[in-house]
């Protein structure tokens, strides 16, 4: 096993010192992206004038699909070096019906996540208050798991190729890389989240009947990792095992890590499951703190209900909190979520978990709660 000096430091997260005064990238980029962030900023700034703790200003960053169609890149060669001048990246979604999702996905936020090594992307999954699971039998309170999904190689590696493209012979090959240090650290990042949870459960899943390589290494790390874990109790899932355990047992689980396509697909299974894609946050961290971090919702462009102004905006500003949290600032974190709570606890919520309220309604409702919890 590699000892933390190998590993870069990257076997303990490091903690952030508040600074007060934030600087934030936002790349609301395509979809229902420039709704649902425009959302998170009005509340954050809401958050920020009620608090008077600390101040933040968001840098509009035009990157995305109408980009590419104009200068043929959807991102700036100088992506990684302007990223780096901000303390934290809040992210909209990526998509658009008329470009190839390769393209569009490679060309924005694959161009990020693996490059800055935002190697842990972590996705909390709860029923909030005034909304119910889609699970039959099932308490609100017995899904509140988070998922972790490595997020820097695995399937998301890009190796692979093309050749003899249309022949009857073509090859196409995906190739799935998983390396020592990159299965480590993303274990580590898992095993002491669970330690920081009450329950300290872990579940690590991986497919290590059939993919006899990646995988088998993925259960050897676990093994290995664990030992230095011993108040975590975890297991062992194969991904389609899982997917059955999710529905018919969800209080079984806490933690749960897995490979970069795993937890994808996973994860959005989680979100249906708890109530709504549209709740989800995500934040992609680098937990060395080397470079900064970018939150984001789990969900994508959404081009049926983009411009129409009904978009659920919880899961980004959701995703907000996290990053406040993510900065040090733990309590406009609670605030954020508490004041969330209570909007949908009162019954304001959107379409997609059974409401009738709009985008701008239900910001207006947070905003309006932040004013309430600063008065109290
Ligand atoms: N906000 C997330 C987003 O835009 N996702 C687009 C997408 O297709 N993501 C695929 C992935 O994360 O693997």
């Amino acid at each position: 096993m590699l000892t933390a000096d190998q590993l870069d430091g990257s076997s303990a997260q490091v903690v952030a010192q508040p600074s007060h005064n934030y600087k934030i990238a936002s790349i609301p980029a395509d979809g229902i992206g420039p709704e649902v962030v425009s959302a998170a900023i009005e509340v954050v700034k809401k958050l920020s004038e009620t608090m008077k703790t600390f101040t933040i200003d968001f840098e509009h960053i035009p990157w995305g699909t109408a980009y590419y169609k104009k200068t043929g890149k959807y991102v700036d060669d100088d992506v990684l070096e302007r990223l780096k001048t901000y303390d934290a990246a809040l992210f909209g979604s990526v998509g658009a019906p008329d470009v190839p999702d390769h393209i569009s996905l490679w060309g924005l936020l694959l161009a990020i996540r693996g490059p800055l090594q935002l190697y842990a992307n972590v996705r909390p999954v709860r029923v909030f208050p005034g909304t119910s699971a889609r699970l039959r039998d099932c308490n609100a309170e017995d899904i509140d798991w988070v998922l972790v999904r490595e997020n820097a190689e695995g399937e998301y590696s890009g190796h692979g190729g093309r050749s003899h493209r249309g022949q009857l012979w073509e090859v196409a090959t995906e190739v799935a890389i998983f390396t020592r240090v990159g299965v480590e650290r993303i274990m580590r990042f898992a095993f002491e989240t669970a330690q920081s949870r009450p329950r300290k459960l872990l579940t690590v899943v991986t497919k290590s009947n059939s993919m006899r390589n990646g995988m088998v290494l993925w259960d050897e790390v676990a093994l290995a990792v664990s030992k230095d874990y011993p108040d975590v109790k975890w297991d062992k899932m194969l991904v389609d095992a899982m997917t059955v355990r999710m529905v018919n047992q969800p209080k079984s689980l806490d933690v749960v890590v897995g490979t970069n396509l795993h937890m994808d697909i996973l994860s959005d299974l989680a979100a249906a499951l708890a109530g709504s894609l549209g709740v989800a946050p995500s934040s992609n961290l680098d937990p060395t703190r080397k470079n900064p971090s970018l939150f984001e919702p789990v969900h994508g462009s959404a081009f049926d209900i983009t411009g129409k102004g009904v978009a659920n905006p919880v899961a980004t500003i959701w995703s907000a909190a996290e990053m406040m949290g993510w900065l040090g600032e733990s309590e406009a974190r609670l605030r954020l979520l508490k004041a969330v709570e209570n909007v949908c606890g009162a019954g304001i919520l959107t379409a997609d978990l059974g409401g009738k309220a709009n985008t701008k309604e239900v910001t207006q409702a947070i905003c309006a709660e932040l004013e309430k919890l600063a008065s109290k």
